[in-house]
């Protein structure tokens, strides 16, 4: 990504030490492609300092997220072995510039999955299914951004904490869920708000990441996206979610 080293140098170094930046691209000229370009070359530099890829988060998969971030195109992110926390362990408030959490749906993947698939197909990959905490954490100011900027950002990527692992062997597609934060339900709803069923999220992962070279892999995770808007969270915080066949998955913010 020629030309755009300074942007990837300030967003990998806002990632890294949990700064945040002004927004770059406020009239919204950067192609999606280039928007794209900078996320993966940020990544690049990621991997180069030895984290480990472990799959693709979908975002705006929801028309709650759509509507809270006033986007309405899905993207997607890279995540890394450095984003995930292992369920039980504190998740410290330092690692982030402003914390945001949702409620997601993740995917495990049993075999590589790349291109235009079917729903059976994109289902016949899936090793386990599984509830998941996302925590984004914009890197821009004010938690605001344009589509090529929050694109460039790794779609605020920066943490994830993923529940037990299910066979993929019931329906999906409705599941309740209720996120809380202390003990008190902040958003209820259901996985069906995920493009009206999630698998249609992993359908269209497996397209996006095999347009841009890196199809899905065995061992993978995907998180098909925040179900209801994201509320803040702070140091202090227990944040569970609970979801409806799937049990529960919970971290302490210190
Ligand atoms: C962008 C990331 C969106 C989701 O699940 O919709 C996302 C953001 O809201 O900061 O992760
Ligand atoms: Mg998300």
């Amino acid at each position: 990504m020629s030309g755009y080293d300074d942007v990837i140098t300030k967003l990998d170094d806002a990632a890294r030490l949990a700064l945040e930046v002004p927004q770059f691209d406020k009239e919204s000229k950067l192609s999606l492609a280039d928007a794209y370009g900078i996320q993966s070359a940020s990544i690049a530099r990621r991997l180069a300092r030895g984290e480990r890829r472990v799959g693709v988060k979908m975002g705006f998969t929801s028309r709650a997220k759509m509507v809270q971030m006033g986007l309405s195109d899905v993207i997607w992110g890279r995540l890394t072995d450095a984003m995930y926390f292992e369920e039980g362990t504190d998740v410290p408030r330092s690692r982030f510039v402003h914390p945001r959490v949702e409620p997601e749906l993740a995917f495990l993947l049993k075999k590589p999955l790349g291109g235009k698939v079917a729903g059976v197909e994109a289902l016949a990959a899936v090793e386990a299914i599984a509830p998941a905490l996302e925590i984004i954490d914009s890197r821009y100011r004010d938690f605001k951004f344009t589509l090529p900027e929050v694109i460039a950002d790794n779609a605020s990527s920066s943490g994830f904490v993923v529940g037990g692992w299910h066979a993929p062997d019931q329906d999906f597609s409705n599941l309740g869920l209720v996120m809380c934060i202390d003990g008190r339900a902040v958003q209820i709803g259901s996985t069906a708000a995920l493009l009206g069923d999630p698998l249609r999220s992993l359908v269209a992962a497996a397209r996006v990441a095999a347009a841009a070279g890196e199809p899905l892999q065995a061992g993978w995770i995907v998180l098909a996206g925040g179900a209801t808007p994201a509320e803040w969270i702070h140091p202090g915080q227990h944040i569970s979610l609970r979801m409806q066949g799937l049990g529960s998955v919970g971290f302490q913010m210190v």
